[in-house]
């Protein structure tokens, strides 16, 4: 396998119509899952990605395998333990801006992933491990399994990149959560902060004092990532900004992300200068804004090359 990532799938209900979600009649099913988002985005350019994680013995469980096999994303460290449930969420529609979300997570079979579940051999068996910091705020033993994936990795001589994705709600204290993030962030590779997370985990919001935040603490590479703005790559060698692709109209953020990663470690994979793996992050950042579900606009390697491309034309 390329990349190998692990962390928590949720079914996901999308409000149909805009507005409060108590207010909302109709939903269109769908998933969510950053980790399991970045997977699939790396699957759809072709690359030999997995998502380990565990899910409920439920109709949500069956419809995210499903949903992956679809995908072709591999599944084999997918556990289904029949004593708890798959999570699932809840989003409103948004007309501008991030969209209301509620969590139905809590005591989900995800959050009991535990270092006693993870197969060596599987993990091991990729050149690449992502990760991010929702896995280690589901439990402690969710906590317990990022820091042993991570460590086996590392020692093993594999990559590995690290998205904060911060979600103060699942923490006991700021605190707490930003020692946790960044003690991972730390034996990473490749850490790809959003940059108001940087605010939070560095104290500033310049994304290059962010990056060198990371890069003193022998970090490789960091991309801190401006929303419509594009990237600021920084790694020993290089540095600069990767402007934002043109979006004719944002229907919803949430997965822009994820897919940012899934590009940016796709030309990591390929040896590609952090110049371009941030454009490649962007391109698909773009991409994913203008579709409603979390993964519905990744692209394939050729609708990437192709939207790459017209921005270049636009921009030149
Ligand atoms: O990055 C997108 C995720 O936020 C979404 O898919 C849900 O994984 C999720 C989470 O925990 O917020």
């Amino acid at each position: 396998m390329d990349v190998v990532t692990f962390g928590e799938a949720m079914a996901m209900l999308m409000a149909d119509e805009a507005g409060p979600l108590q207010e909302a009649e109709h939903f269109t099913r769908s998933m969510a899952g950053a980790e399991m988002n970045t997977a699939i985005g790396l699957a759809r350019l072709g690359l030999k990605s997995g998502w380990a994680g565990k899910l409920g013995e439920d109709a949500f469980g069956r419809f995210i395998i499903e949903r992956l096999q679809t995908e072709k994303v591999d599944i084999r460290h997918v556990q289904i333990d029949p004593r708890f449930p798959t999570g699932f969420l809840l989003k409103s529609k948004v007309q501008h801006g991030d969209p209301e979300v509620h969590y139905y997570r809590k005591g989900s079979a995800a959050s009991t992933l535990a270092p006693e579940d993870a197969r060596s051999d599987y993990f091991l068996s990729a050149a690449h491990l992502h990760l991010t910091g929702i896995t280690p705020a589901l439990s402690s033993e969710a906590r317990a399994f990022s820091r042993h994936i991570l460590t086996l990795m590392k020692e093993a001589g594999k990559t590995v990149s690290f998205d904060p994705n911060l979600r103060p709600v699942l923490w006991n204290t700021e605190e707490e959560m930003v020692r946790t993030i960044n003690e991972l962030a730390f034996q990473s590779d490749y850490v790809l902060p959003g940059v108001k997370e940087g605010l939070i985990l560095t104290g500033s919001s310049a994304p290059e004092e962010i990056a060198d935040f990371y890069l003193e603490q022998g970090v490789r590479a960091v991309a801190v990532k401006l929303g419509a703005e594009g990237a600021f790559y920084k790694s020993n060698k290089e540095m600069g900004m990767a402007e934002g692709f043109e979006v004719s109209r944002v229907i919803d953020t949430v997965g822009a992300g994820d897919g940012f990663a899934a590009g940016f470690i796709s030309g990591i994979l390929e040896g590609l200068k952090l110049e371009e793996c941030a454009r490649r992050g962007n391109a698909i950042g773009a991409l994913a804004v203008q579709s409603p579900g979390d993964s519905d606009g990744y692209p394939d390697k050729e609708k990437l090359e192709e939207c790459m491309k017209r921005n270049e034309v636009k921009g030149g």
